[in-house]
C-alpha cells in the first residue's frame, strides 16, 4: 500500500515527508522533484515569506545510485525563515524570550485558529497555525513529483489550469493571463482583502479499472475528493461536469458508449472518467474550489480567547491568493492517489514486476 505522511511546523527547523511503497527499481533524484517545488514556490500573489524560502529538497533515504529501493522514500526541505524563529521553535525553553510576541489570542474567522484552540485546549492560536499553514503543501508537492514519476512509467499525464480567481473566470485562449491574474489579485491587495478560485485538472491515460465500486472507501471519485479537500482552503470538488449534473436530465448528461473495433470509447466526458467508483478508460477531469485565504489585512471582527472580549482578528503575513501556485498542489495530491490506486491494482515489488502486471491486464481486456 502507497502512503505517506509530512511533519514540520511552518517556521520549524524543516519540512519533512515519508513516502511508503514506490517499487524498487524506479530512476529517482532531486531534478525529478525540484521543478515541481519551484512551480510552487515563486508566483504572483505571495507574501513575504515567498522571498524568504528556497525550498531546495533533499532525498534521505530510499535511493541508491539512482534508484528506489522499495524502501521508504524520506524527503527534507529546510525552513530558512528557523533563523528568526528557532528561540521559540525549539524543544528547549530559552531564557528571556519573549513569546507575547508572537502570541495570537484574537482567531482569524475562516482559519484554524479558534477550532483548534478549542480543540487541543491552547490559549495561543500560534501553537495551530504553525502546522495549519500552508507550508506544508511543499512536502505534498514533493511526494506528489515522485508519484509523478512512478505513473510516467505508465504514460500517466497530470496537468491543471486556473479556471477562475474570484469572480474572473479565465479563459483558455488569452496569451496574457499572467497580466490578467496579476491585475485581478493587485486588486484585491490593495483593498487589503484575499481572493479564492478555481483550479481544473485533467489525468490523461488512466486505464481503466482503478477504484472499486465494492466498497464505500474503495471508490476512486471519493478518495479523490478526500485528498484534494484536505488541501488547505479547499472547499468544494467537482468531478467531470458534478456540479452541471444536478439540473440536467439523465438523457442528455450521461456519456454513450461507442465500439471502435478495437476498445469502449465515448464522445462527451461528463462523468469525468469515472463511473461507479471505477476509471472508465477516458479522461479524468476535476475542479477544486478554493476559499479566499483568512489573514486580512483589514481583519475582521473576532473575540479575544482569554479576555472573551470583542477585538479585531489577527493580522499575520501571508499571500493574496493562492491560486496561482495551488495548481501544482493539486496535481501533487491527484498525483498521489491515482499511484495509489495503480499500485492497489496492479501491486509489484519491482517496477518491472509491476509493468509485467499492468502489461497482462492491459492485453486482456474485454
Ligand atoms: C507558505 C508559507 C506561509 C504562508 C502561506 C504558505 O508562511 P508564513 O506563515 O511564514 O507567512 O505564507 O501559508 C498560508 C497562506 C496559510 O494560510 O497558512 C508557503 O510556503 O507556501
Amino acid at each position: 500500500m502507497l502512503r505517506f505522511l509530512t511533519a514540520g511546523e511552518s517556521h520549524g527547523m524543516a519540512e519533512f515527508a515519508v513516502l511508503e511503497g514506490i517499487p524498487a527499481g524506479l530512476s529517482l533524484s532531486v531534478s525529478d522533484i525540484q521543478p515541481d517545488l519551484e512551480r510552487r514556490r515563486s508566483r504572483i500573489g505571495r507574501g513575504g515569506r515567498g522571498k524568504i524560502e528556497t525550498d531546495k529538497v533533499k532525498i534521505l533515504s530510499g535511493v541508491r545510485l539512482g534508484k528506489t529501493l522499495g524502501s521508504p522514500i524520506t524527503l527534507l526541505v529546510k525552513n530558512q525563515d528557523y533563523t528568526n524563529w528557532q528561540d521559540q521553535m525549539t524543544e528547549n525553553i530559552m531564557p528571556n524570550i519573549d513569546i507575547q510576541k508572537t502570541s495570537i489570542t484574537n482567531p482569524r474567522p475562516g482559519h484554524a485558529d479558534l477550532a483548534g484552540c478549542i480543540k487541543f485546549q491552547f490559549d495561543d492560536a500560534r501553537n495551530i497555525i504553525e502546522r495549519a499553514s500552508a507550508r506544508e503543501t511543499v512536502m505534498r508537492v514533493a511526494i506528489g513529483a515522485v508519484c509523478r514519476k512512478f505513473l510516467k512509467e505508465f504514460g500517466i499525464k497530470i496537468v491543471s489550469r486556473i479556471s477562475s480567481i474570484g469572480a474572473d473566470k479565465l479563459g483558455t485562449k488569452s496569451n496574457n493571463i499572467n497580466a490578467q491574474i496579476e491585475e485581478i489579485i493587485n486588486q484585491a491587495k490593495n483593498k487589503g482583502d484575499t481572493l479564492g478560485g478555481v483550479i481544473e485538472i485533467l489525468i490523461l491515460k488512466v486505464p481503466p479499472g482503478l477504484g472499486s465500486h465494492i466498497q464505500w472507501d474503495k471508490r476512486l471519485d471519493g478518495k479523490l475528493a478526500q485528498a484534494l479537500m484536505s488541501i488547505p482552503s479547499v472547499k468544494a470538488i467537482e468531478i467531470g461536469e458534478g456540479i452541471d449534473a444536478a439540473t440536467r436530465f439523465g438523457s442528455v448528461f450521461h456519456d454513450k458508449i461507442f465500439w471502435d473495433g478495437k476498445q469502449f470509447f465515448r464522445k462527451t466526458n461528463n462523468a469525468g472518467g469515472i463511473e461507479g467508483g471505477i476509471s472508465n478508460g477516458e479522461n479524468i477531469t476535476c475542479r477544486i474550489f478554493f476559499k479566499p485565504l483568512s489573514s486580512l489585512a483589514n481583519p475582521l471582527s473576532t473575540v479575544d480567547i482569554k479576555t472573551k472580549k470583542r477585538s479585531k482578528a489577527h493580522q499575520e503575513r501571508s499571500d493574496i491568493c493562492v491560486i496561482p501556485r495551488a495548481g501544482v498542489i493539486g496535481e501533487a495530491m491527484v498525483a498521489f492517489i491515482i499511484a495509489h490506486a495503480f499500485l492497489e491494482k496492479f501491486a509489484g515489488d519491482s517496477i518491472e514486476e509491476t509493468k509485467r502486471n499492468y502489461t497482462g491486464y492491459m492485453r486482456n481486456l474485454i
